[in-house]
């Protein structure tokens, strides 16, 4: 189970940066790309794929790709977005990996990461991300709706991440883009693809609707979209190969 670190530790460990500074930063200034946009463009795929060194639940899953190399690969592949780990703690990513993907991809970029107040939303803005992950169990309705203000205020888009009714029914706001129903419970590290098909209906057709995890057959993908999926957020299935740019091309089809 992920035991989050309390926000005044989180803040003496990684806030050196002030927030004078961030908004400083060159990539503070673009104009974030619109995931809707690339996630329905006709060219591209829907999926969303992933920059992932390590989990919690799988440990250690490739600790030698690179990340432009890779986020590139799955670019010229035809990935709608990508998606960056920046946690360090439990997934081995950083800050510096959004950067090293930003400076190679014109497609949107997620930063995948436990979001739990504002700073990181500046420092994904600064850091070059366009979109933000909302997580419903661990934030609360109020959170969500206000770090979704704040992140659509910045020109960022926002996903919002639920494993089953009671949260997306609680967590619903006007402040998002996205909603994900991820299929690994972050409990108890379980997947179960269903978890999407049940939800999928429950989601209101004004948000892009995800599906997250466990995506490891093409043919399931064909499954979610029918089911009325438009996006398919995939990591480890990549990164477990020793070439995460060529394992995707199998999923376009
Ligand atoms: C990708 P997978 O099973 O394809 O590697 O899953 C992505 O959905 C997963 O990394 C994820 C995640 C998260 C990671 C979904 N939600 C929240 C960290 C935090």
């Amino acid at each position: 189970k992920i035991v989050l670190r309390k926000k005044e530790e989180v803040a003496d460990a990684k806030r050196l940066v002030s927030i004078q500074d961030l908004e400083k930063a060159e990539y503070f200034k673009r104009t974030p790309y619109s995931f809707k946009e690339f996630l329905l463009a006709e060219d591209r795929t829907g999926i969303i794929a992933e920059f992932k060194r390590r989990s919690p639940s799988k440990g250690l899953i490739n600790g030698v790709a690179g990340v432009a190399e890779v986020t590139q690969a799955y670019n010229n592949a035809g990935a709608s977005a990508l998606s960056v780990l920046t946690d360090v703690d439990f997934f081995g990513g950083k800050m510096a990996d959004i950067l090293s993907a930003r400076a190679v991809n014109n497609i949107p970029i997620l930063r995948k990461d436990f979001m739990i107040d504002e700073y990181q939303i500046l420092e994904a803005k600064a850091w070059g991300a366009d979109i933000i992950l909302l997580i419903a169990s661990i934030l609360t309705p109020k959170q969500i709706h206000d770090f979704g203000k704040f992140a659509h205020d910045l020109g960022l888009n926002v996903l919002l991440e639920v494993h089953n009714l009671e949260e997306l029914e609680r967590s619903i706001s006007p402040n998002l883009d996205a909603i994900g129903v991820n299929n690994r419970n972050l409990g108890d590290f379980t997947v179960n693809i269903q978890t999407s098909f049940d939800l999928v209906n429950k989601i209101p057709n004004e948000f892009l609707k995800i599906s997250e995890s466990a995506i490891s057959d093409p043919a399931i993908i064909k499954d979610l979209k029918t089911a009325g999926f438009n996006g398919f957020l995939i990591g480890e299935n990549f990164m477990k190969t020793e070439n995460p740019g060529e394992a995707i091309k199998e999923f376009v089809a």
